[in-house]
This record gives structure tokens, sequence and C-alpha cells, in this order.
């Protein structure tokens, strides 16, 4: 039998050719095969996976049904997502770590399950999703009701007014000019040796009196010397650092001082070292509850809480002073988390029961339960409130929250706290566990301007009670000055035993140039243009020259009773950044920086008001 099938082929030869076709296509299939496995084993094949597998068998899903793996992809996807929030331009650690340990509220599980696979095709699922910057500055400005700096940077029409605002300038230039003689890029100057300080507050972060003073040498017109600090922040601050950090201090001056630079200048060293820094701050919210601890080490992300704090407790008045910077670092990266954290602190705050309706300073991070009742509007309460009022006001008046938080709290406050001396003085005890201690700290005299800038978003009945109140308070701190050798006040003052505003203990007579008096009386200032204020405030110049000022610069004293001073050799930051701004502020019109505009952080750190006019790019289209 003769096959035709293949003109011109033999039976027997077709035969042998077709076994050689087989051999052939079976050796062509195995090698196909082969080459197609081994793309698998290749290092980096997510990209050749997504090519050859569909979305679903690249994430493999380990349980139940359908809806439960959409679930978990949606989990892994927000997982991954906020690992990359996390980690937007990280270090090495930092990646490691939002890796190995998730983020609040994400659940252990989804990590787990959340293979190579999987996170390589959801991170680059997310690329599309990353916070794109949408922060436009120019248009920025032009949400302001006023320009930052006035219309002649607030310069006062009466020459004696001018001629005090001078000489504040001159103070300004005078510890500047020691501080960069003696001590630059350390943390603060020591006026008396000529050195600098470094100290433990800031783990390796240096340059801390620069970061403080940059927005006060920019609204005071020293330019040369502003371009100075300029370029340290550019060239030499190093977030790389290890060592325990105040993750508070952090936040008020580091964070608070380079947000106030961007937000004044436009310069974008400043946004880039701030977004950088305010990322390193975040693995300090890691714990059970979302309250951060105390203390934390930026290079590592390692936290902890102060040995000091009772049961590894979290300060109120740390972990409640945030809210500013972290909604600004928010509105300038277009990236929630860091608005999230302090919405979670607010959210535990808000719901936890308050003794009498009181904040007492110590919480535990891990349980969310407070840990002392002890109340205090001076050290370790102070600030909380203060940002609850100023979280209101620099949202444009929309934050209810923080508004009825802070009312309901004066409430308390008011209750439980305000006494009247039998001298006449108002003052704010302290609370603990419902015994008073009748003491006021010279931090507490932050108060009077608290009260001043929240008064008239008070119930109607109650506007002017806080307003009074404010100016008691204000009052009273001023006395607190003017009984002392110095006319400088003490660290503390009490009210018991015969006492008046005056401190009855040797290891409270000090004053290290703190700014809170000062800070009250240019809200005062500026609420009612009562001149008793500017005067009060002169008064501090003329102490403050007297008693503080050396040859290399400031510095803090030891007892503000004796007329023969001693000196405790350190110019402190916030002595640039607070107390000299203030009585600048205090000696200029209010057209510079005015208040429809700005809240300024519990550092002096102006931080513009969010106007409702002012919405991202990406809200518009
Ligand atoms: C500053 O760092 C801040 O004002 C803080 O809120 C309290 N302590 C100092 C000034 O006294």
């Amino acid at each position: 039998m003769v096959f035709r099938k293949f003109p011109g082929v033999s039976a027997s030869g077709m035969g042998l050719r077709l076994s050689q076709k087989f051999v052939f296509l079976l050796f062509l299939s195995g090698l196909v095969t082969l080459c197609l496995g081994a793309l698998f084993f290749l290092p980096d094949s997510a990209r050749l996976k997504r090519i050859f597998l569909s979305k679903t068998e690249a994430q493999p899903v380990t349980v139940g049904s359908e809806n439960d793996a959409r679930e978990q992809a949606r989990k892994a996807d927000a997982a991954a997502a906020r690992v990359r929030a996390l980690s937007r331009k990280p270090s090495v650690t930092h990646e490691a770590r939002a890796v190995d340990r998730p983020p609040q509220g994400i659940k252990a599980q989804d990590e787990r399950s959340s293979g190579r696979t999987r996170t390589e095709t959801t991170a680059a699922q997310n690329d599309a999703r990353q916070p794109r910057d949408t922060f436009e500055y120019d248009r920025f400005k032009k949400c302001l009701l006023g320009s930052p700096l006035g219309s002649d940077r607030g310069k006062p029409g009466d020459p004696q007014t001018l001629q005090r605002r001078d000489k504040v300038k001159e103070m300004m230039k005078f510890a500047w000019d020691n501080y960069k003689h003696y001590a630059w890029g350390k943390n603060e100057l020591r006026p008396l040796t000529r050195n600098g300080h470094i100290g433990t507050m800031f783990g390796g972060l240096r340059g801390a009196s620069i970061i403080d003073s940059l927005d006060t040498l920019y609204i005071m017109d020293l330019l040369e010397e502003y371009e100075e600090a300029k370029d340290w922040v550019e060239n030499n601050l190093d977030l790389n650092s290890n060592g325990e950090s105040s993750l508070f201090e952090v936040n008020i001056r580091y964070v608070g001082g380079l947000l106030s630079a961007y937000y004044l200048t436009g310069n974008e060293v400043f946004k880039k070292k701030v977004l950088e820094l305010g990322e390193k701050l975040l693995p300090a919210f890691n714990t059970p509850t979302g309250i951060p601890r105390g203390v934390i080490n930026l290079g590592s992300g390692t936290s902890w809480s102060w040995g000091w704090a009772s049961a590894g407790s979290s300060i109120l008045a740390e972990f409640g002073t945030l809210h500013l910077e972290f909604v600004h670092l928010s509105e300038l990266s277009n990236n929630p988390v860091f608005r999230e954290k302090v919405m979670n602190i607010r959210k535990l705050l808000n719901k936890i029961e308050k003794p009498h309706g009181l904040y007492p300073n110590f919480l535990s991070p891990v349980t969310g339960n407070w840990v002392q009742h002890h109340v205090s509007l001076g050290g370790l309460g102070d600030s909380f409130y203060e940002y609850l009022i100023k979280s209101y006001l620099m949202s444009d008046k929309t934050d209810e929250e923080a508004k009825k938080m802070y009312y309901s709290a004066l409430e308390a406050i008011e209750a439980n706290l305000v006494q009247q001396s039998p001298g006449g003085l108002t003052y704010l005890a302290e609370w603990r566990g419902g015994i008073l201690d009748h003491k006021m700290g010279h931090l507490a005299c932050f108060a009077g301007g608290m009260l001043g800038i929240g008064a008239e978003d008070g119930a109607p009945e109650k506007k002017q009670r806080y307003l009074d109140l404010a100016g008691e308070i204000t009052h009273t701190c001023h006395e607190s000055y003017t009984r002392s050798a110095t006319k400088l006040g003490p660290e503390a003052f009490r009210f018991d035993a015969g006492a008046e505003a005056t401190a009855t203990r040797l290891s409270e007579r000090y004053y290290i140039l703190r700014p809170e008096v000062i800070e009250s009386y240019m809200y005062m200032w500026r609420l009612t243009h009562d001149p008793k204020y500017r005067e009060w405030g002169w008064e501090a110049v003329e102490a403050l020259e007297k008693h503080c000022r050396v040859e290399g610069g400031y510095s803090g004293i030891r007892d503000v009773y004796a007329s023969a001073v001693s000196h405790d050799n350190m110019q402190q930051s916030f002595f640039l950044s607070e107390t000299l701004k203030y009585l600048y502020l205090l000696f200029s019109d209010d057209d510079l920086l005015p208040l429809q505009d700005w809240v300024f952080n519990t550092e002096a750190h102006p931080l513009p008001i969010i106007h409702r006019n002012y919405q991202p790019l990406q809200l518009l289209h």
C-alpha cells in the first residue's frame, strides 16, 4: 500500500520523518516550559508575572469566599498604600520597619498573608495612588486675608514704640551673633563659657537655635542672618540622626520652625526637610492605642516612654501638642497619614471619661486609660488646651469637635481650678485627685493669651467673662514679676501660707528666659489695645537687659529674688523663637502676622489658618 499523502515521499520515509518531528516538537515544548519556569526564579520577576498571570493569580488569596478574597485584597492594598505613605523617601531602617511592623490599625494577619508577590503587585498598583504634591505656594499666599508682613513690616507710627521695637531687634541680633560666633550648629549657646550646648532633647539633631530663629529673623528684617540660617538648613541640617529625642520638642521646634519658614518664604528646602522629618516621627505612634510615646530614636524609629513618667505613660502636653503641625504636614504633602495620627489622639481624648470634666496629665499608650489624676495648666498639661482652641482657629473655625472640647474643658477649669487669692489675684491652681495645690507655674501664664484668643467664640453669655479672666490671669502673672528684685518672674509662684504670687521654695526661684508672660501681653495688647501691656512688655525688656544680658549673649538666672544675680549659663532657643518674637510683635502694628491669618504654635512659630477658599488642586478637578 502506497501512501500518496505527500507526493515524492515513501511510506517508510514519511514514518521516519514524522517521528523525528514529534521528538523535535517534544523537545521544543520542553524548552519553552523550562524557560517560562526559569522566569520565576529570576530575582525580580514581578513584572513578567504580571505579563503572564492575571491579577487574581498574582495575588494569592489564602482563605474563603470571593468576598473574603476581595476584602483581603482591599486590606492588602490599603496596607501597602500606608506602608508606602510611611516610607516615602525612607531610610533603610524605615523600610524594614514598615514591612515587619504594621502601622496602627492594620491587622497583623494582613501582613502575614501579604507575601512577596502580593506586596510587589499592590505596590505597583499603588504607584498611581501616591499622594501627589498638590500644594501651590502662590495660590496659598493669595488666600491669605492680608500680607504676612503687613503693609510696612508692622512698623509702628508712634516713635517711642518704634524705638522700643528697634531695641528688641537689637537684642535678637545680639543673641544671634553670639550664638553664631560661639555655638554655630550646636543646639544652644552657653553665654558665660562661650561655647555650644547640645543636650539630650533633640537626639542627634543639631541647630535648634537656628531652626527656632528662622522666622524671627525673617519678620525682623534681619535678612542677612536669615540667609545664613537658611543656608545651614540646606547644607547642614542632618535628619539621619540617632539618639533619644523628645517627640514633643522636635515637633514644636523643628517641625514648627521649618513649617513657618516655608509658609513665610516659600523656600522649597524647608518643605522638603520638614516632610522628611515628619515621616521620621511616625513610628512613635505605633502603640496599641496610637497614642505616641514621648521619646523616639529618629534613626531606628524605636520609641519609648520617659523613664520619669509614671507607669510608662505618655504626657498630655506632649501627645496633645502635635495637632497643628501634623495637620500642616498633611496639607503640604497631600498625605493624610499625619492628620490621621492626630485625629486618632483627638478621638480617644474626646471619648475617654474625664474626672470632673478635667484632663489628667498622664495616659497609658497601651490601655488608653489615665494613669494619675494630676491636672495642670502648667507643665505636663498646658499646650494641650492651647492646641484645642488653636486647632479650631487654624481650621478657619470649622473644627467643631476641637471647639466643643476646648469650651467644655474651660468649663471644668473654671469650676475646679480658677481661684481667687486673699489679696484678690485670680490664678489657676493645680488639681491632684480632688485636692488643690495653690501654685501656678510660669508655664501656666500662657493661659492669659489662650483665654483671650478663645473669648470671641465662647457662648454669648461667656465671651466677656473669658476676656476678663484672660486679663486677670495676665495681671497675676505680671504681679509675679513685679514682686521680685529683678522684675522677672520665678518658675512657679504660690498662693498659700501668706504668699501672693511669689515663689516660696528655693527650687522654684529661677527664670530661664521663658516667654509665657510676654506671650500673654502680646495677645492681650492685640485684643484690647490697653497700653499697659506694652508698658509691661517694656519692663520685661529692661529687666532682661539688666539681669540676663552678659557679654556672650543672654542667660537665665538662678534666683529672681536676689539682686546680685547668678547666671545659669544657658541661652535657650525659645528665647529667640518666642520671647523676642512676642516682644517684637507687641511693639509692632497688628498687621504683622495678623491673627485673622495666623496661629502661633506653642514655640511661637506662625502657622497659617487654612482658609476655606484654599483647596488643594485635586479637589477642584
Ligand atoms: C517652649 O519650648 C514652649 O513654649 C513650650 O510650650 C513650653 N516650654 C518652652 C518655653 O517656656
